[in-house]
Parts: C-alpha cells; structure tokens; sequence
C-alpha cells in the first residue's frame, strides 16, 4: 500500500488553495480549505485508481456493472481518509496546517443520489466490492439536485432543492472522451442492410442526448483498489451548427435542447412507491443505455467475439429501474451486431442478474404501453418480442392454466411489468432476506418460482463496517480493536471474539461510557439543531428511515401518546426516562406520511413543554436525517426501533447499522430482524407483534377490524381520541386523516398496516425494554452482544456471495508502480 508522505501533502493543501483560489490557508474559508485538501487526497489516490484500471486490464478480469438509479454515498472525504488508513497522517498534517478534520470534513455536502435503503446499499456494495478486490462499475445517474434537503417549518416538512454540486464536487472527472448518444421517440423503420442485404430496424426522427460521464473515485480499505462510481450527465447534442439544418429542424434542436437540460436535474424522492412519471422513464433509459453502450464498447475494445460478452461482463439490475438493460442488451446484439434473435437471448439470459427490494404492489414498476411505446418504440418492439415468446413458453409449460399467462406475462393490461421482463430475462433473481426471498417464492412471485426455480436465491442485505463503525464511532472502533485487533476492519466476523468480554464487568462498564459519550454527542447536536435539551442517561430510542406507513412510525408516536397519558394519570409511576428520537424524509407527495411527522412534531410540543412530567419524556424529531448525521445517531442509539408490519420490510439495513453500534433490536418478525434475532439470540432483542404468516392470513381472509379493539380497549380508544380532539391540535382536522386511515380506511382496508392489532403487545416489549434497561449489568451485556453477534452483517458477507454465486468474479491484487 502507497504511503502517504505528511509534508508533501501539507505542501499540496497550501498549493490548492493558491492555484484553485488565490488565497493563502489563512484567507481561505472553510468550504475552500475543504476543496484543497480534496484535491490533495484525489492527488494522492489519482495513482491507486490508474493502477486498479491498468491490472484490470492485464487480467482481463470479469466487471460487474452495478445499473442503479441511486447511490446514496453521503460525504466522500472522510471514508476515503479512514479507507486509505491515512486518518493519522492526514489528521497530525492538518492540524499542523492549523485546520481542524473534523470541521473541514463537515463543509462536504452528503453525495445524496439516492432516497433510502436501496440507495445505501448500493453505496456500502460499493465500498466492500472496491475492499474485496473485485472489478465494479456502479452505474447511476449524476442527478443536479440530489434528495431534498428537508426543513421542519411548525412542525411540517419543506422541501427544500438539495444543490449539492453548487461549489463543485473536487472528487469527480469528467470523461467526455467516453460519451454516447441515447435517443428517445421517433419511429422505427426497416431498411434493408447494404453489407449483409438483411432487414434492419432502424429508430428515425428520434430526439437525442449526449450521455457524458462523471468518475468518482470508490477506495478500497488499505489495498490500493480504486473502482468507479460513473454518474452520467446529459449534454444537448449540437445540432445547431449541423449541414444538415434547416426550419423545421430548429424546433426539433429546442426540443433536444430542453430534454438534456430536464433529464438529469432531479432524483425522484419515492422511496418504494412509483410514480409513474414520463421523465422517470427517461431517466432509466437514459443511463441504462448510456452504461450498457459503454460495457460493450469497453468489452469490444480488447476482445473480438460479442457472443461471449456474459464472459467478461455482467450487468446487476438494482431492482426494476434499471431493467431496459435487457432490451437495450438485446438492441445492441440485434441491430447493431446482426445477432439472431435466439442467440441474443441467450447471451442477454447469460449477463443479466435482478435483485428485487420489495413486495410493495405500489413499488412495482408497470408502465403503460401507449407512454413506453412512444418514448422507446424500438425497445417497446423488442419487448413485444420478448413477451411473445415468454407466452409461448408459458403456454407450453401450464397448457390448462390460462391464468398463468394473466399474471405473468410481461405485456398485459395496457402495461409493460418490469419485474416480469427482469425475471423472464436474467439468470439469477435475489431477494434480500431470507424472510423477503421466501415470500417471493412462495407468494408474489411462485408462478415464476414455480416454472423457474433454478433462477431464485437470497443474498441477505449487508452494510460497511468501515463507515458505520470505522468512521462513524471511532471511540466504539478504538475499543474493539484494543480488544480483539483490528481484523474487523476487513473480516467483520471477527468481531465475534469480542463475546467473551460480556462477561467482564470492565469491559461492560468502558463499552456502556463509549455509548454515553456518544449519547453526550449526540445530545450536543440536537441542542444545536432542535433547541431542545436531552438527557444522555436516559434510554435514546430511536427510528430513523423513510417515512412510510408501512414502517409504522405511526405505532411509536401513538405509543408515545399512550405512555404520556399514563404518566399523567399516575406521576408517581416508576419511569425510566426516554428521549424517543425520530429522523424520516417523506415523499413531497405524500400527504398522510407528511402528517405523521406533523404529528411527531406536535407531539413532542407538547410533551417536552410539560413541566408536571418533569422531563421523563422528550420527543425529539432530527430535521434533514441523511447519511452523515446518521453516523452520528446510530452511534448514540440505546434501542433501535425495526416495528414495520411483518412481511412488508424487504429487508431492513438500519437495524444492522444499529446492531453493529450497540443497539438492541425493538422489532417485528421482519425482513433481515428475523436474522439479526437469530445472530444475537431472542434474549438479546425484543420482539412483538404478529408473524408475516398471520399478516398474510389477515390479508387473505380479511377478518381483522381495527373497531373491535378501538370498542374494547379504553387506553388505545383515548390516544385515537386524542387525534381529533384537540389535544396536540387546535385544527381538530389536522389529524383526522390518520384517525380515519386507523379505523375506516378510507375506501381502503382499515388500519391496512395491523397498528391497532400489535398496539398491546408492542407496549409490552417497550415496558420490557425499561425493566432491562434498569438492570444495568444486564443491558450492558445484551448492547455489547449486539455488537460482537453482527458478522453477518458486514457488506463484505452479502458481495463475497453475490461475487461467488451471481458474478463468478475473480479478485485482483493491485500494485502501484512508477508507470501509474
Ligand atoms: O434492499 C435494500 C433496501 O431496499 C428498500 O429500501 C427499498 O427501497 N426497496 C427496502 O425497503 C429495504 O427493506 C431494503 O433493505
């Protein structure tokens, strides 16, 4: 590994801030001083990333392209520091440049192209694919406002745009040398080739765009590896200045014009919900192609056969988004390398692999056919094409069961279904939990499970060590490598080793002041950002993730009601302080997720401003939750909060950041939860509420009535009430939509996400989360297993899987040499 030279880069820093500024350190603000030590750190990995390419290359090594529409990276500098292990040189070189690291890192805006769990997972893939050694790409978008930065204005959420780029991002390149052309409308016709004297389907009075892309740097930890995030921009093509302009082309140039500018300025803020907007289309369109032209150019460049492409590329569709690549593959092999259909179909079947996130029918990518055909109609064709034939084989294989072709065709309805066409075309579709992978085979998708079992596997979900304790809890990463070494770092399940000190009163006691310190951190942040005083020795409680009904931060905060009226009834009632601790981002467009937070925000108005409950209760709602006050909070958790309606969390990755800092899981039978609980033991986590099999029961026989109890339970009857009575509203209409989606549905099913039926037993774990939390040996060691019992959950597990089982990728050694 490359050593980093102090004084040179402390020379370097002094000379960026003069060459990109005209300034000296002392003149130079903090947003600049953070660009120049930016360019100093890219100086240093510029050698490393050439290196990466250049063995690639001499290997001839296997890529996989990782298509996502999000990667949700937060801040770059801090993680390429701790990944390059140069956190001590660069820190005593700063401070000796009379700078402050953890200020400077702090001026970087969070990279944030993404809107949750999906998005960060693609980011921490990243990380443990460049720590592995494996060749990646991760493939997406460089959207010009990224997540919308979220203001709580009275309690409601503003969105406010997220310009991210304003000041430049010091860590990309440009690369308009590897720029391609995506064309959208049009019509297709059929010429005769004058080479071959075959048929060819060609797209003409198309509109189209340069796709140009931008490199980020992804650092491997301590092994020289740099691999590539690239983001695709999109450029007006020139058709200005072409021979060939005349009148009535000068409409067609605005209009080119305009769709560049358009395509990339934002990232759709839906988090597992389609919109179903034309621009969405075109946004996958647009770097599905771009990526998916560029693979196979890149392939061509140094091999001569097309048909062994699935040898040396793989394409990894990160949920439906992306999937055009299948169509776009088929196009390229098709019209451009006059491939027979079949033939195609095989390599595309050989290089295509599907990851699916969830079950939400409303996540579930369908795009009519009017609106898809007129914006791809030559993909359209080509999808035709596919569902033909996918019929065909269906019919062959169900002859008496005209059902099948219903629900799994990939055209039908009026609708192109994107999970159909992702799994009638890739060789490999994963779930991500044990727990999510089985519904799909045995509910969503058992037609396919049924007539292609061969395809389906899990890949549980993993998240980066390196960020998540590494970077973001250095006190808890300090103590665990004092412990057990630093093996960690890289082989999380190493962690385990730090078991037997559970039973060591010491150890117990230094783990639980790293949680308290990181408690005073975190209480430091919100006395900043909210105003609002905390107690770092109560138990912080803590869900922070999209707001979604499903997710049911709307079972905490009646729960919170519920605990605040009981403490009303009976001051005098034995109470452990909590600090319960909200952070959640809401689709601009969904109203009744926004009137949660509103309710949050009411709530803790009220609570916190009650002088009778002498501060046992606070409420706290954290504005603008993103990756890098993430770290932050995950590092102060007591419990983490992992309550959604069991079978609707695909996953989960927020528990395992949670578990890998110490917390203890307060949860349902959901997603990854089921395998966390396995890890650490039952005893070591709190578990509630109804099974995915009974909530699946519900939904089948749809006996549930959320009257029922709301008739026989005065506590819950009284919270509801409270919804409309005034209590946390003077506008007795401000919480009647929540009160009605609990009890009439409103056309729907209601009380569709079981709140009122896991109510009770929710209480009782939160009541048997006190009682631990009072034992303090107790808890102690149940936090500390938490920690040492998440190996599994290391991103570096989930990509050795994919790398192995998916991808068959080899790894690669990188030696930098003077030629870099
Ligand atoms: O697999 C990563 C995550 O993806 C989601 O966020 C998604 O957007 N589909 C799921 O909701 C999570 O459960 C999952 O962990």
């Amino acid at each position: 590994m490359k050593e980093l030279n102090k004084e040179e880069f402390k020379s370097e820093v002094e000379d960026y801030v003069k060459v990109l500024f005209r300034k000296s350190i002392k003149e130079a603000d903090d947003q600049q001083i953070f660009q120049a030590v930016a360019y100093a750190v890219k100086d240093f990995i510029v050698d490393q990333w050439m290196a990466t390419h250049r063995t690639y290359e001499e290997k001839d090594v296997k890529t996989v392209y990782y298509l996502s529409m999000e990667f949700l990276m937060g801040r770059a500098l801090g993680n390429i520091i701790i990944n390059l292990k140069g956190n001590q040189a660069i820190k005593e070189a700063i401070e000796e440049l009379g700078l402050n690291l953890d200020v400077i890192e702090d001026q970087e805006p969070d990279a944030a192209l993404g809107n949750g769990g999906l998005g960060r997972l693609a980011a921490c893939f990243l990380d443990s694919l460049s720590t592995l050694g494996y060749a990646a790409y991760g493939c997406g978008i460089r959207y010009k406002y990224g997540m919308f930065k979220q203001v709580i204005e009275n309690g409601y959420q503003i969105e406010k745009p997220d310009d991210w780029l304003k000041y430049g991002n010091p860590f990309e390149i440009k690369r308009p040398e590897y720029a391609v052309e995506v064309k959208f409308g049009g019509y297709v016709s059929i010429k005769k080739d004058e080479e071959t004297g075959r048929n060819k389907f060609v797209q003409e009075n198309y509109q189209s765009v340069l796709a140009v892309p931008y490199d980020l740097p992804v650092v491997g930890y301590n092994n020289n590896v740099v691999n590539t995030l690239r983001i695709w921009d999109a450029e007006a093509i020139d058709t200005f200045n072409l021979d060939s302009f005349d009148k009535g082309d000068y409409q067609k140039a605005v209009e080119q014009q305009n769709l560049a500018r358009t395509i990339c300025e934002v990232l759709y803020p839906n988090d597992n919900h389609m919109a179903g907007k034309e621009l969405r289309l075109k946004q996958q369109y647009f770097f599905v192609s771009a990526s998916v032209q560029r693979a196979v150019m890149k392939y061509m460049e140094k091999h001569d056969d097309i048909r062994k492409i699935h040898e040396k590329v793989c394409f990894q569709l990160n949920d439906t988004h992306p999937t055009v690549a299948v169509a776009e593959l088929m196009r390229i092999l098709v019209d451009e390398y006059n491939i027979e259909w079949d033939e195609a179909w095989h390599i595309t079947n050989k290089t295509c692999a599907y990851t699916n996130h969830t079950i939400m029918s409303e996540a579930l990518e369908k795009w009519p056919l009017e609106l898809f055909s007129r914006l791809l109609p030559r993909i359209y064709q080509i999808i035709e094409e596919i569902n033909r034939r996918f019929v065909l084989d269906i019919q062959r294989a169900y002859p008496d069961d005209y059902g099948k072709v219903e629900r799994m065709a990939i055209i039908y309805d009026g609708q192109v279904k994107m999970a159909h066409l992702a799994i009638a075309a890739g060789f490999s579709v994963n779930g991500v939990a044990r727990l999510h992978t089985e519904i799909l085979k045995n509910q969503e998708l058992k037609d396919f499970y049924q007539m292609m079992p061969e395809k389906f596997n899990n890949k549980t979900n993993g998240i980066t060590q390196r960020r998540f304790l590494l970077h973001g809890n250095p006190l808890l990463a300090d103590f665990v490598t004092k412990k057990i070494g630093d093996d960690w770092i890289t082989d999380l399940k190493h962690i385990d080793e730090l078991s037997v000190y559970t039973d060591d009163e010491m150890s117990r006691k230094e783990f639980m002041n790293i949680k308290y310190q990181n408690k005073v951190r975190l209480a430091k942040y919100i006395k900043e950002h909210n105003g609002i005083e905390v107690n770092p020795r109560s138990i912080f409680d803590v869900q922070v993730k999209r707001l979604h009904e499903y997710k049911r931060q709307l079972l905490n905060i009646l729960h919170v009601m519920y605990l605040y009226n009981e403490l009303k009834k009976n001051p005098d009632k034995e109470f452990y302080p909590r600090t319960f601790i909200f952070g959640a981002k809401a689709s601009a467009g969904y109203h009744r997720a926004k009137s949660i937070i509103k309710l949050i925000n009411s709530v803790a108005d009220v609570v916190n401003n009650d002088k009778s409950i002498d501060g046992k209760i606070k409420v706290v709602f954290i504005e603008n939750y993103r990756v890098s006050n993430a770290e932050i909070i995950f590092a102060a958790a007591d419990v983490s909060e992992q309550i959604s309606t069991a079978s609707k969390e695909a996953s989960g990755t927020g528990n395992m950041k949670f578990m890998l800092n110490g917390a203890v899981t307060l949860g349902t039978m959901d997603g990854a939860n089921v395998e966390i609980v396995e890890e650490v033991g039952k005893e070591n986590a709190f578990i509630f509420g109804l099974s995915s099999d009974e909530v699946i029961a519900y939904e089948h026989n749809g006996q549930y009535n959320p009257r029922d109890i709301y008739n026989t339970d005065g506590d819950i009857r009284a919270v509801l009430t409270q919804l409309v009575d005034g209590t946390y509203s003077s506008n007795l209409d401000e919480f009647r939509d929540i009160y009605n989606s609990l009890l009439d549905g409103q056309g729907g099913r209601p009380d569709m996400y079981f709140i009122l039926k896991d109510f009770r037993s929710y209480a009782e774990a939160q009541e048997r989360v006190s009682a631990a939390y009072a034992d303090t040996a107790k808890w102690a060691k149940m936090a500390m297993l938490n920690t040492a019992k998440c190996g599994k959950f290391s991103s570096d597990r989930t990509i050795e899987e994919y790398a192995q089982e998916i991808w068959h990728l080899e790894k690669v050694k990188v030696e930098v040499t003077t030629e870099d």
